[in-house]
């Protein structure tokens, strides 16, 4: 089965974008796999609602460890699976907590297993910064794009979009990553998420 991993900074609405994604695609009741960093797993089954609740939180690192679910797609007459996974948010400096160090690295070793990467970026956020400035080299965002992007199946998301200032921030992220496919979304109103989905179908 590929894999989708959806990866970005803290906070940015990863979570909120994979629930939401299955939540689009009808899921009702989800099962996710989590594998802590030590490489420990369990899984727990879901209706999408509670999984929303518990989950999706608006403190940084609320997820710690990699969270996976399966997503289905009807294809002719067959079907195409996915492994769509969660990940740990990333940060530019040291994390003085070592589990979320050690999550960090996770999610950074699960990029070289994945065919699909859905890099996350606030919009919201980014529309908080002067209009002309462009995200420079150091930026995690910047570094990220240049990782993953050369491979295939990569694509931003610009999440928030739903929040004021958010326009501005998608003209930012579309000038600071041309070249880059990136899709508008807002994970909270599922708006932009037919388009994450085709993005992932097309990757199949
Ligand atoms: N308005 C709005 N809020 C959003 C959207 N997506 C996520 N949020 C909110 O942003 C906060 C963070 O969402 P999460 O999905 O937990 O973000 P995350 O990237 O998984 O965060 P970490 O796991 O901590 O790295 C929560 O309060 C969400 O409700 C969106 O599209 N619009
Ligand atoms: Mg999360």
């Amino acid at each position: 089965m590929k894999r989708c991993i959806v990866l970005g900074k803290p906070n940015v609405g990863k979570t909120l974008l994979v629930l939401g994604l299955a939540d689009y695609m009808k899921v009702k009741d989800i099962d996710i796999s989590f594998v802590d960093p030590g490489g420990v797993g369990y899984s727990r089954k879901y209706p999408i609602d509670v999984a929303i609740r518990e989950l999706v939180g608006a403190l940084p690192h609320q997820t710690k460890c990699l969270q996976s679910l399966t997503l289905e797609f009807r294809a002719g007459k067959g079907k195409k699976t996915v492994e769509l996974i969660d990940t740990t948010g990333l940060i530019e400096q040291i994390h003085d907590d070592p589990l979320t160090r050690k999550a960090m690295a996770q999610t950074l070793s699960a990029i070289r297993g994945a065919q699909i990467v859905i890099h996350v970026i606030d919009a919201h956020q980014a529309g908080q910064a002067s209009l002309s400035s462009q995200l420079t080299e150091t930026d995690l965002d910047t570094q990220l794009a240049a990782f993953a992007g050369p491979r295939g199946g990569y694509c931003i998301v610009a999440n928030k979009m739903d929040l004021p200032g958010a326009k501005r921030g998608l003209s930012r992220i579309r000038r600071s990553f041309t070249g880059y496919k990136v899709i508008p979304v807002s994970a909270a109103t599922r708006d932009g998420l037919k388009e994450v989905r085709r993005h992932v179908l097309c990757n199949l």
